[in-house]
């Protein structure tokens, strides 16, 4: 769909404001679609402190505050680190901001058959994506490699994995099994990491797909012409887990492809304005992610992950939208992970429709999170 992108202030009049917040510092109002009341979400990610995948976070549970959506938990997901560090990362920060009531549920850290995985030679001869996570998983006591914290900050595990908390009992797949079963057609599944979770989920129980509202990634490197897409670093680390759930029968599936990090990204200007406000959030962003900015003033950080939410609650942020279909080489060997795609009317008779979203409407994007981030919502709350 490639339509001309009227000027912000007409997109802002047609929006219509549904569901202001009640701070003055909104200047745009949205047209947020999802409700605490219908929309459930299950963050199933590889959280670490300083990835997009914390300010995924910070952004759903200001959002499960301002009731947009209910956070019913998090589950941890291959390929950050191991998924239990993960874990421990997630209580830090949920404790951290005040929100010991999210539940977290620890993920598998193997893939789905586990097998290619086991094997060291075999990934190392391939040069198989996660080739360092593998070694962590297989040794708990290996140096585990904290190079991905990319937006910004030392590893220090006092603040970044000490916590009060503990994870919630059983593994990730039930929890969703569980919830999905509780809140039949109102849970989404944000998958911002591997997709092992939600394959082993299918294969539990073959009515959990069709009774979600739906799935959201962010993962599949999905070249806009339609080209096969090199194995993404969320969906090569288990691409059985993708194609499972890519021919599972979500109601809808949507997917924020890698390419949206060339699009959407964070500078400082916006980091100002986050951290000039004293929420939990602002200052817990501040705390351990503002640091690299102050040195580094000049710095563009890619967003992956962080475009997910904005996506599900005002789908008007969407600029570019197309359908295709798609499925993941699963072979053992160069291919690993890599995408191959059809366009509408292309495609297998088999496989779903995706829809993939290119860009967003960036100005309107910033400026939502930004209000987000910055409103203390309780305070405003009746
Ligand atoms: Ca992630």
């Amino acid at each position: 769909m490639d339509k001309l992108v009227p000027s912000l202030l007409a997109v802002a009049a047609l929006l219509g404001g549904t569901a202001m917040a009640q701070d003055a510092s909104y200047s745009y109002s949205y047209d947020v679609v999802t409700s605490a009341e219908k929309t459930k979400v299950i963050l199933d990610t590889d959280i670490r402190y300083n990835t997009d995948d914390m300010y995924t976070l910070m952004f759903l549970l200001q959002a499960d505050a301002a009731g947009y959506i209910d956070l019913l938990g998090i589950t941890t997901a291959p390929p950050g680190v191991r998924t239990e560090v993960e874990g421990q990362m997630a209580l830090s920060m949920l404790e951290k901001v005040g929100r010991g009531d999210i539940p977290v549920y620890i993920g598998q850290n193997q893939p789905v058959d586990g097998q290619w995985y086991a094997d060291e030679e075999l990934v190392a001869q391939w040069k198989l994506r996660l080739y360092d996570n593998m070694k962590a998983d297989l040794d708990p006591n290996s140096e585990v490699d904290y190079s991905s914290m990319q937006l910004g900050g030392e590893y220090d595990p006092a603040t970044h994995a000490g916590t009060t908390l503990g994870p919630a009992e059983g593994p990730a797949w039930e929890f969703m099994i569980d919830q999905v079963k509780q809140y039949p057609g109102e849970v989404v599944i944000m998958s911002i990491g591997g997709v092992t979770n939600t394959a082993l989920a299918i294969q539990n129980d073959p009515t959990f797909a069709a009774n979600t509202s739906g799935i959201y990634y962010m993962g599949g490197v999905t070249p806009r012409n339609g080209a096969n897409g090199a194995g993404s670093f969320n969906w090569a680390t288990d691409a059985k887990a993708v194609n499972i759930a890519l021919n599972a029968d979500f109601p809808r599936q949507v997917l924020i492809p890698s390419e949206i990090s060339n699009t959407v990204i964070l500078i400082k200007d916006v980091m100002d304005q986050i951290v000039a406000a004293d929420t939990p959030v602002a200052k817990l962003i501040k705390d351990v992610a503002y640091g690299v900015w102050e040195e580094e003033p000049e710095r563009e950080q890619s967003f992956w992950d962080v475009v997910t939410p904005a996506v599900l609650m005002i789908p008007s942020i969407i600029d570019d939208t197309e359908v295709r279909y798609m499925q993941l080489d699963e072979q053992v060997g160069p291919f690993l992970g890599v995408l191959r795609q059809w366009k509408e009317g292309r495609q297998p008779d088999q496989l779903n429709p995706v829809e993939v979203v290119w860009t967003v409407h960036n100005e309107v994007y910033w400026d939502f999170l930004v209000g987000l981030y910055t409103t203390d919502f309780r305070k405003t709350a009746n």
